[in-house]
Order: C-alpha cells, then structure tokens, then sequence
C-alpha cells in the first residue's frame, strides 16, 4: 500500500440528527472503528477548540516543551460550559446508545478529557513520550478486568479532533480487525504494554525495542500490526469511535504544530469494573464555584442519567426525594416535572 492508500478519510453521519448509518455501525462492531464527520455542530465545535487555544501553552514555547505526556489537560467536569455541552452532547448519547444497542439511560460517562499534542522534532525521546506510539489498546488503563469477548462490547471510546491532519499531521493509526478469527484479535489479548509484566511505555522505538529483547515472538507479532495500520485523515470537528480493544496509536505531528483531541468514553451501566478515568465529579463539588451544581441544573434527564444521576421513572424516586432534590438544585434551574412526571405513571404514589 502507499501512503495516500493508508489514509482513511471520514464518512459523513445520517442527515437530521439522526446519527450513524448502517455501514457506520457495521464498521465499528466488525472493524473496530469508525470514523465520521458532520455529526458535532461546527460552532460548538469552534468555541471549544478557542476555549482550549486559550489555555495550552503556544506551540515552540518553552512551556509547550515539557508537554511530552498525558496530563495538564481539561476533564470534565470544567468550569467553562462550552467543553461540559460538547462532552454530553444528545449527538454522543446517541451514537454511543446505536453502537451499545443499550437506552442513553443506560449510558454511564466514565471519561473527558481534552488535551494538546505538540509537533516536535524526533530526537531526545524519553520512555513515556506520546510523539510517536507504541500500537497498543487503551482497556489496560481504563478496565480492571481484560474487556468482554468482541460481540458483547461494554464501551465505546471516542476522540473528537479539534485540528486538521493536513494542517498538523499526527493521524491516528488504526488496526482494522478482519473477521472473527484475526489473529491480532485473537483473545486473550496480552500483547500490550502494561498487560502482565510488559513495562508501560510509550514511545514506538523503545516499546519495540523491549519486546525484541524479551518477547521476539511478541516483537514479531507486532511487527505485522504496524503493516496493518490505516490513517485518520481527520478534520476539526471529525469523530473517531473505536473501543477499549481497538488496537491503534498516535503518530508525529509536523514539528512546531500544536493538535487538540478529547477523549470520552461511555460505558454500560453495569459495566462497573470500567473505571472513571480522571478526579470525576465529586470533587467537582468540592469547587467554589460550584460547576457542577450549575450543570446538573442545566442538563436534561438523559445527559444527568449519563452521570450516574437517576433518571424519570427510577425506583430511587419517590416525592420526598424529588422535593429534597429539587430543593438542593431549584437555584441552578433544575426542572423536577419530569420526575414527578413519571413517578404518577409508575401508579404508585
Ligand atoms: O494521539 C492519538 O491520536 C491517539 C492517542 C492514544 O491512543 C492514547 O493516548 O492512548
Ligand atoms: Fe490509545
């Protein structure tokens, strides 16, 4: 394959809200991925990538230098409304509800956080460097278990890309799996850093490097993932899904360029053994300024259940409840009808 070959550009969603198509969804549940453009509104899209200009260091700073990791970024829930809108858009619920064939109630947010990658030049390296990845699957940082055989897939891991891969480069490379007895999928799958005793690295030449010393049939095995690979020719705005068990990786950005990402990912709601990635919302509410009573207040029932806030019909309602709540967020304009609402259905009270 050349180059060009690689590259895979985004396929547009269904007009009117209405989120994937058909071959959309079959990529994901057979692929591993899918890629998608249109589905986020642009403006939304827009105020968010400001918002975050806002606040990375410029790129070819000093600053900007130290930024070789994860970590520093923006997670949920933020002070700024702009980032919470984008992070339970109804447009996410939705695809991630089409792809998990469960209800938006049933959805569980369990990560959201933005974060800039800097272009830099290849030398000077460390093992924890984020330039240029090792392939490897995120379920290592994200699960305490190994994730469910690929039929009975618990989550659904998103990036939405706030830059331009012809603009910034660093697309990122994605494994499709091919059928259910690819070899790359094969289950259990180990081959991983940070699975078992394989050190958590990073960087793409040490990580190899490591498994060419310890595991040559790993390195090997490897080896024929990187020649799989195909490109997110993204834009800003463009949606990457994919899973906990997609085998992928970040490549280099052009030198002297600065490409924003967030990351999400919804679980089932059983799915507890899937952990919540960064502070979440508890100490959110330990903030002064109060983020994230202001956003239970603004949200609607579908995005509060994708918190983990009971939703209309719960058998955790009855009217005290709803009263005590109600008195607790009343201030920050939460709406206790559709409770109560559902509460008279239920017939009993
Ligand atoms: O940077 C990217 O495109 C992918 C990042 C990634 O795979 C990760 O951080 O786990
Ligand atoms: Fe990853």
């Amino acid at each position: 394959m050349t180059a060009t070959e690689r590259f895979i550009q985004p396929s547009l969603v269904q007009e009117g809200n209405s989120g994937l198509n058909e071959s959309q969804i079959k990529s994901w549940r057979e692929q591993g991925f899918a890629l998608v453009d249109g589905l986020l509104p642009s403006q939304l899209v827009h105020e968010v990538t400001q918002l975050a200009l806002s606040r990375f260091p410029e790129p070819g700073s000093e600053e900007a230098s130290h930024f070789t990791d994860f970590g520093g970024g923006i997670v949920f829930p933020d002070q700024e409304a702009p980032f919470n809108q984008l992070s339970l858009h109804p447009l996410l619920l939705k695809v991630s509800s089409q792809l998990l064939e469960v209800p938006v109630t049933e959805l569980r947010l369990c990560q959201s956080d933005l974060w800039p990658k800097y272009g830099r030049a290849p030398d000077g390296r460390d093992d924890f460097d984020n330039q240029d990845q090792r392939i490897h699957m995120d379920y290592p940082n994200h699960t305490l278990t190994h994730p469910a055989p690929w039929d009975e897939p618990e989550a659904v891991e998103i990036i939405i890309y706030l830059s331009d891969e012809t603009q910034v480069g660093g697309a990122t490379a994605v494994i499709p799996r091919e059928g259910q007895n690819d070899a790359a999928y094969a289950f259990p799958m180990v081959n991983t850093p940070g699975v078992s005793d394989i050190p958590w690295i990073n960087d793409r030449l040490s990580a190899e490097d490591w498994f060419t010393q310890h595991r040559p049939a790993a390195a090997e095995f490897r080896r024929h993932l990187y020649e799989r690979e195909v490109l997110t020719r993204y834009r800003q705005g463009s949606v990457l899904l994919y899973r906990h068990d997609t085998w992928h990786r970040g490549t280099p950005l052009r030198p002297g360029t600065i490409r924003l990402a967030q990351n999400l990912t919804f679980r089932k709601s059983d799915a507890s053994w899937i952990s919540t990635l960064h502070p979440g919302w508890a100490w959110a509410m330990y903030k002064p300024d109060q983020r994230m009573e202001r956003l239970i207040g603004d949200l609607s029932p579908d995005q509060r259940s994708v918190l983990g806030f009971p939703a209309p019909g719960d058998s955790y309602w009855n009217p005290q409840k709803i009263d005590a709540v109600e008195a607790r967020y009343g201030t920050f304009g939460f709406d206790a009808e559709p409770y109560r609402e559902q509460l008279s259905w239920t017939g009993l009270y």
